[in-house]
C-alpha cells in the first residue's frame, strides 16, 4: 500500500473546502427541476446537511450562502446555528440574474436606476457579510448579450468598472470581492466578464482586496485551466475556486467526476504556486446535484479534492526538476503520471480512521439514518431549490 509521508498528511489535514448552500436545495436544467424527498426548506435545513458533510470528512468547515435564496431576517443567529453545528457561514454569493429588471444587465447597464438597483443589492451583500462574518463577496454576472450590435460591449466595461468601484469601496478592510468570469451562458453573443483576462483588468483596478474566482467549468472545452492557475497565482490574483467538473459546458457536475486528471493537474499547480492552504486561495464546490441525492454528493466531491490533492503532493519535485532541466520528456511526464496513477485511497482510509473519522465516509453516512430522517421528517412546507 502506498504510504503518505507526515508532512503530505499534515498538509491534507489544513484543507477545506467550502460548501455551497444551493448544492443541497433542488436542481435541475433549462428543461427541468428535479425534486429530491429530504430536501431542505429553508436556510438552516441546508446548513444543517452542509454539517453532516464535514462531521463525515472534517473537508467542510464553511458553507456559502446565495443572496436572496438564503435570506432570513436574523444573519446572526443564522451565524450562531451553524457555529453551533461546527460550520461557519462563508462566502456571500450576490444574485443579479433572476430579477426582470436585469434582462439587459445589472452592473452594466446604461439605465441609471437599474444599475444603482444592483450595486445596492451588492452593497446589502456586503451588510450581510458583517453579520455572518464571511470575508468573501462573489460576483457572478449573466450580462451581456445575444446578437452582434445589440449592446456597446466598451460602454458596458466602463460602466462595470464604475459599479465594482463602488461596491469595493465598501468592503471592510477584512473583506474581498471575487470576480468570477463565464465565457457564456445565459448571453450567447458576448458576455461582460467572459474570461480570467476580464476578471483580472477589472479586479487589477480596484484594489488588493479584490480578486479572480475561476470556476472550472467556465472554460471553452480544451482549455489549459491549469496554466491559467499558474498564471493568476503568478500575479497574486487568484482569490478563489469553484470546483466542478463538465463534460460539455457549465455541467456543474461532481468535482473530478468528468476529468480526475485534469484536477490533478490543476492541484499540482496550485501546490507549485503555494496556492494550497493558502487563505488567499479559497476552494469552494459550485455544484448541482440533480438526480443523486445531495449530501453523499457533496461528500464525495470533497473526497475527489481530497484525494487529488494527496496524489498531486506526491509528485516526486526533485525528480521532476531534474528531468525538466535535463530536457529529458519522458521522464519528466513519467514523474508527474506516476503520482496521478498512484492509489491513494487505502492510505486516506487508513489515515481518516487514525483521526476519529470513518474510514469510508460514504458508507457512515448511508448507514447514519440521516437521509432516511430528513425525508421522514421535511414533509410539507416549500423545497428550497435553485431560485428559491
Ligand atoms: C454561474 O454559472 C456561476 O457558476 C455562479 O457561481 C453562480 O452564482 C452559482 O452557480 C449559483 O447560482
Ligand atoms: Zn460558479
Ligand atoms: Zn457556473
Amino acid at each position: 500500500m502506498t504510504t503518505l509521508s507526515p508532512e503530505i498528511l499534515s498538509t491534507l489535514e489544513g484543507q477545506g473546502i467550502e460548501l455551497p448552500s444551493w448544492a443541497f436545495g433542488n436542481s435541475g436544467t433549462r428543461f427541468r427541476v428535479w425534486t429530491t424527498e429530504g430536501t431542505p426548506r429553508d436556510p438552516r435545513e441546508k446548513i444543517a446537511d452542509a454539517a453532516q458533510v464535514n462531521k463525515y470528512t472534517a473537508l467542510a468547515p464553511s458553507v456559502a450562502l446565495h443572496i436572496p435564496w438564503d435570506k432570513v431576517d436574523d444573519y446572526a443567529e443564522l451565524r450562531s446555528y451553524a457555529e453551533d453545528l461546527g460550520v461557519a457561514l462563508g462566502t456571500i454569493n450576490s444574485n443579479t440574474f433572476q430579477d426582470e429588471d436585469y434582462k439587459f444587465g445589472a452592473l452594466t447597464h446604461h439605465d441609471d436606476r437599474i444599475r444603482q438597483k444592483a450595486i445596492d443589492h451588492h452593497l446589502e451583500c456586503i451588510d450581510i457579510m458583517d453579520a455572518t462574518g464571511s470575508r468573501d463577496l462573489k460576483i457572478w454576472l449573466a450580462e451581456g448579450s445575444n446578437y452582434p450590435g445589440q449592446m456597446d460591449m466598451r460602454a458596458r466595461q466602463d460602466r462595470l468598472n464604475d459599479s465594482l468601484q463602488k461596491i469595493y469601496a465598501r468592503l471592510g478592510d477584512d473583506q474581498r470581492l471575487v470576480l468570477e468570469y463565464k465565457f457564456f451562458e445565459p448571453s450567447f453573443y458576448h458576455t461582460d466578464v467572459p474570461d480570467w483576462g476580464t476578471s483580472h483588468a477589472q479586479v487589477a483596478t480596484l484594489g488588493e482586496k479584490a480578486m479572480v474566482c475561476l470556476d472550472t467549468g467556465h472554460h471553452a472545452p480544451g482549455t489549459n485551466i491549469e496554466f491559467i492557475v499558474m498564471q493568476l497565482l503568478r500575479l497574486g490574483k487568484l482569490g478563489s475556486f469553484d470546483f466542478n467538473s463538465r463534460f460539455y459546458a457549465d455541467d456543474d457536475l461532481i468535482v473530478g467526476a468528468a476529468d480526475p486528471f485534469q484536477l490533478f493537474r490543476i492541484l499540482f499547480e496550485v501546490i507549485r504556486g503555494g496556492g494550497l492552504n493558502n487563505p488567499d486561495v479559497a476552494f469552494m464546490l459550485d455544484q448541482c446535484h440533480n438526480i443523486e441525492d445531495k449530501i453523499p454528493g457533496q461528500i464525495r466531491s470533497v473526497l475527489n479534492v481530497q484525494e487529488m490533492t494527496a496524489r498531486a503532493l506526491l509528485v516526486d519535485r526533485a525528480a521532476l526538476d531534474a528531468a525538466q532541466a535535463a530536457n529529458d520528456v519522458l521522464a519528466a511526464n513519467a514523474v508527474f503520471m506516476d503520482a496521478f496513477y498512484t492509489d491513494v485511497r487505502p492510505a486516506l482510509a487508513e489515515w481518516r480512521e487514525s483521526r476519529g473519522l470513518p474510514a469510508d465516509p460514504m458508507a457512515a453516512y448511508a448507514a447514519s439514518g440521516y437521509q432516511q430522517q430528513i425525508v421522514a421528517d421535511r414533509v410539507g412546507g416549500t423545497q428550497a431549490g435553485w431560485g428559491a
